[in-house]
């Protein structure tokens, strides 16, 4: 796995740490190579070096625009060696091996950076270079290539420890970040090349995101936009067949996927299960025997903020079930699969999209989660705790019944799914009140209160729908006042992380108040 370097190409942009670097592998014994501003500069600081012309026996041509783009280079750096097919075809055609590359790229960055015309920036858009580090790279069982200069003195160092050799390990890793170099180069390219062109949104992604549609709009319509959809195969919106309705806009996009990853974590075998998202909020959630009977409860708890939301149900849809939906506006409906009445029934609503995904997602599955933020991304694992999993723990005197037990549970996988901070209210399978997105967990609290309250009033009902409900909260309560507005809302158990310093007070207040209280010690935030 060693490799004796015998040759190095070096062509290189920014020279920092050059001559020390040559000066290393010239001492190793190493023949240098390079292109023309490079050998200038080792030149004078008096190493031998060969110039890249003298290998390939042709001048730099076009500017620079062609100065390694040649058989002699690329054969150098792709033939394998021990091969004895490559070695008699280089010999033919004298070509040199070139065991190591050092190359780092026109700045292209730094020059759309200072802002230069746009004739310069295409002149700054290296093409020989990343074609040798990609040669390089993919020949990694032979040839070690240097793309940052941060990496000349370990290389260097793992050069004379094995006697002017590399081993695979190095030579491996390297390959790999050569790739990312040459993949982040065309990404701010085509991302800088997109935005001079007004395409709608730049494609700044690592991760080889595809154009799957150009939006009318993003959040507003003075917002341009478009959706990507990432290798990842995920059932999802992004990879659900449209049936009918039209174009998804980028709201509805955003929605239906918070819709349905909140559909996802409940278990189809085990029930069925329909979720009503507002701007990325559920406005009602409920599992029951049917998906018709799930709906109608889920409609129950906020009836007025359900028009024109998206529906995700977590089992085919059925007649029963559009036909209750199809009575209301809805934007979206979102199912693994449909019956062919069922088609039909929504096919009388024209302009209503319905999307199927072919299965529900694994909520456990683990996965990265981007947030660009002004100069820079956010990246976390996707929050994929599941209840299930928890290890929950009774911290009250009295336990939770068995009616409460299953309700913490709903409402606790619901709560992950609602903006921080986020309150939920549930009895019987269905939310009864939710509160989200507050920037005070009380003002969450009585939000969902005041709902379950509203919710009761449009059903003409005395008691608000609170009345003997659970109450789920996705971070734990700071002080007791939160709890015991819930308690006062009619909830009798409790679900919530636990962790703050005055839990002991909040167990007081709770085993005062007569309160069933589970600690998850998972926490939902949402943002
Ligand atoms: O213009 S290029 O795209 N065509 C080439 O054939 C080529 N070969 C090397 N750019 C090319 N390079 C780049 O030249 C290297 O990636 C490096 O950034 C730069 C070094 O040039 P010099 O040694 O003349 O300063």
């Amino acid at each position: 796995e060693l490799r004796r370097a015998f040759r190095a190409l070096i062509s290189v942009s920014d020279k920092t740490g050059l001559v020390g670097f040559a000066q290393g592998l010239a001492g190793l014994g190493i023949e240098l190579v390079s292109t023309g501003g490079t050998r200038k500069a080792l030149a004078e600081a008096g190493l031998a070096v060969r110039d890249v012309t003298d290998l390939t026996g042709f001048p730099e041509l076009l500017d620079g625009r062609v100065k390694t783009l040649h058989p002699k280079v690329h054969g150098g750096l792709l033939a394998i060696r021990e091969n004895p097919e490559h070695e008699a075809a280089i010999l033919a055609h004298g070509i040199a091996p070139i065991d190591l590359l050092v190359v780092n790229l026109y700045p292209f960055e730094a020059t759309i950076g200072r802002g230069a015309d746009f004739a310069d920036c295409i002149e700054n858009i290296d093409i020989g270079g990343p074609a040798m580090i990609r040669g390089a790279a993919k020949n990694f069982r032979d040839v070690a290539v240097v793309v940052d200069v941060e990496d000349y003195g370990l290389v260097l160092e793992e050069l004379k420890a094995q006697g002017g050799a590399t081993g695979l390990d190095l030579r491996q890793k390297l390959a790999q970040k050569a790739f990312a170099r040459t993949a982040a180069y065309d990404a701010m390219i085509s991302n800088w090349l997109a935005n001079e062109i007004g395409e709608p949104a730049p494609a700044y992604r690592a991760f080889g995101g595809k154009l799957a549609a150009s939006l009318r709009y993003g959040e507003n319509p003075h917002q341009t936009a478009a959706f990507y959809h990432s290798p990842e195969r995920r059932y999802g919106v992004a990879t659900a067949r449209q049936v009918q309705g039209k174009q998804l806009s980028y709201n509805n996009v955003g929605d239906t996927d918070a819709a349905f990853e909140l559909i996802a974590e409940f278990d189809p075998l085990r029930t069925a299960a329909v979720a009503i998202i507002k701007h990325a909020n559920p406005c009602g959630v409920a599992e029951a025997a049917t998906l018709r009977e799930a709906y109608e409860l889920a409609l129950r708890c906020d009836p007025v903020s359900a028009f024109g939301g998206i529906i995700a149900l977590n089992r085919r849809l059925d007649a029963e079930a559009a036909a209750e939906i199809v009575k209301i506006f809805t934007e979206v409906i979102i199912a693994p699969d449909a019956d062919e009445d069922a088609i039909a029934i929504v096919a009388t609503k024209k302009n209503l999209r319905l999307l199927l995904t072919g299965g529900l997602p694994d909520p456990r599955a683990a996965a990265l989660a981007y947030r660009p933020v002004a100069g820079g991304m956010l990246v976390q694992s996707r929050d994929n705790a599941v209840v299930d999993d928890m290890d929950l723990r009774i911290a009250t005197k009295r336990p939770p019944s068995e009616a409460e037990w299953r309700d913490l549970k709903f409402a606790f996988r619901v709560a992950k799914h609602v903006k921080s901070n986020a309150i939920v209210y549930a009895k019987g399978g269905a939310t009864v009140g939710i509160g989200a997105g507050q920037m005070s967990r009380v003002d969450s609290s009585r939000i969902a209160a005041m709902k379950a309250a509203e919710a009761a009033k449009a059903l003409g009902l005395a008691e608000s729908l609170a009345k003997g409900s659970v109450v789920a909260s996705d971070a734990f309560f700071p002080f007791a006042d939160g709890l015991l507005a819930a308690a006062e809302a009619g909830a009798t158990a409790v679900i919530q992380p636990g962790g703050s310093v005055r839990d002991d007070e909040i167990v007081k207040a709770a085993d005062a108040a007569g309160l069933a209280m589970v600690m998850t010690g998972v926490r939902h935030f949402r943002h």
